[in-house]
């Protein structure tokens, strides 16, 4: 059978030079100045703020973001790559990255009025501020459209009043992106996105959680009592806020797809390192077929997933439309992150078991991205109902 040429679509693999200096500058950040304390902060439960400010100055928190208003104007290919290194060494970091990057700033970009890209935009592209990005509730994590936390509209401002869990960046954030019900009878359609400051009269920032993993990031409960967010803080026309989350998760779900690589990928190269020095039974570890076929299977499909969450990016990067393919890279870089953290742990033997080896910290890391910006079950939900729509 002939090739259908015309369906071919071309993915070209090859890194510019841009791109890889990306990946570089990411690298040697990550393994000169994250890795140095990551053991300490995430036994301490400490918050990398010297690290983001760094992070912040080299311009990785606001990679994608125009140039006008203080951002790298990089693809998001660049994303990925740096993504993927600072989250071989600490993904506590990561997250704050992956947040402010492509859920606060990318949403504010795209959707902001132009007075909203200067007054928040800007510092947040700048590193001078992060925000936080504030969906889940209580009673509505996966069921995001169930927003309990109202939002009432009184004219010139909206009243907020509600809860919202796990907020990442929730104690160290200046500008939070909250979503909430304005009217309960147009459901989703009557949710909308506010920007809230720290500080305004009324919005406390809960305890912070003591968590399994990513324990250096700062995950808070937030309350809201009758805050007055001025009514030019919305995000969009009235009622568009549920649309707004789901977009911006479009594009979050590459940044969490590119953790989960990072994870992988920093655990697999740990344990490649390992099993070359570590000798039993008279040689090299990686000499019994035992380790080397594991090498072999985290190798394959760490690099599945990396071209996964690379034609995410690629789709983003042409303006083609990503949900699909971004779930996709979720859905699959956090299962393989989950699985090959485990067998990293597996070929360390003892040593795997104790902190100072660090693929511990990873497998422990692993985890969360099998369930943040959307479960491993809401990822099949979006891709079935794509695959599976007239
Ligand atoms: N882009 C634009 N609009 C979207 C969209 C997207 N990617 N996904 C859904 N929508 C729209 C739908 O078109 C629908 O609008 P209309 O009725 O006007 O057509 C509306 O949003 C509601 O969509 P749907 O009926 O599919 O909502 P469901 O309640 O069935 O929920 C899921 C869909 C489960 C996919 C969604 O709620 C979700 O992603 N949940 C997880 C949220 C999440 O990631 N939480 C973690 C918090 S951040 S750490």
């Amino acid at each position: 059978m002939p090739t259908p040429r015309n369906n071919i679509q071309k993915m070209d693999l090859t890194l510019t030079e841009e791109q890889l200096a990306v990946r570089d500058a990411a690298r040697d950040f990550a393994q000169n100045v994250l890795k140095p304390g990551v053991i300490a902060r995430d036994t301490e439960q400490r918050f990398p703020t010297d690290e983001v400010k760094q992070l912040g100055e080299l311009g990785f928190l606001g990679m994608m973001v125009d140039p006008k208003y203080g951002g790298g104007g990089m693809d998001a290919v660049s994303y990925v790559l740096a993504m993927e290194e600072i989250s071989k060494v600490d993904a506590s970091a990561s997250v704050v990255m992956s947040v402010n990057n492509s859920l606060v700033c990318w949403g504010l970009e795209t959707y902001g009025t132009e007075e909203q890209k200067q007054k928040y935009l800007t510092p947040l592209a700048k590193g001078d501020v992060i925000g936080a990005f504030c969906l889940s509730e209580p009673e509505a994590g996966s069921d995001a459209t169930s927003q309990r936390t109202t939002a009432i509209d009184m004219g010139d401002h909206y009243l907020l009043n509600g809860t919202k869990n796990w907020i990442t960046n929730g104690g160290s954030a200046s500008t939070y992106l909250v979503i909430a019900q304005t009217d309960a009878d147009k459901g989703h359609r009557g949710i909308n996105c506010l920007i809230v400051e720290k500080g305004m009269e009324g919005f406390v920032v809960g305890a912070k959680e003591d968590k399994l993993g990513i324990r250096g990031s700062d995950t808070h409960t937030l309350m809201f009592q009758d805050v007055k967010v001025p009514k030019e803080n919305r995000i969009g026309e009235d009622g568009f806020g549920f649309k707004f989350a789901m977009k911006t998760l479009g594009g979050g779900r590459i940044g969490i797809a590119s953790q989960a690589l990072g994870i992988a990928s920093g655990a697999y190269e740990l344990a490649l390192a390992y099993s070359q020095e570590r000798t039993a039974f008279g040689k090299v570890i990686s000499k019994h077929q035992a380790i080397a076929f594991k090498l072999a299977d985290m190798a394959t499909e760490i690099q599945a997933a990396r071209l996964l969450c690379l034609k995410a990016a690629n789709l983003k990067d042409q303006g083609k439309e990503y949900a699909l393919a971004s779930s996709m890279a979720k859905l699959f870089a956090s299962k393989v992150a989950m699985e090959q953290t485990v067998e990293a742990v597996q070929i360390h033997g003892g040593y795997g078991f104790v902190k100072e080896y660090h693929v511990e910290r990873m497998m422990r890391d692993a985890k969360i991205t099998q369930i943040y910006e959307g479960t491993s079950e809401v990822q099949k939900i979006v891709i079935s109902r794509t695959l599976l729509k007239d």
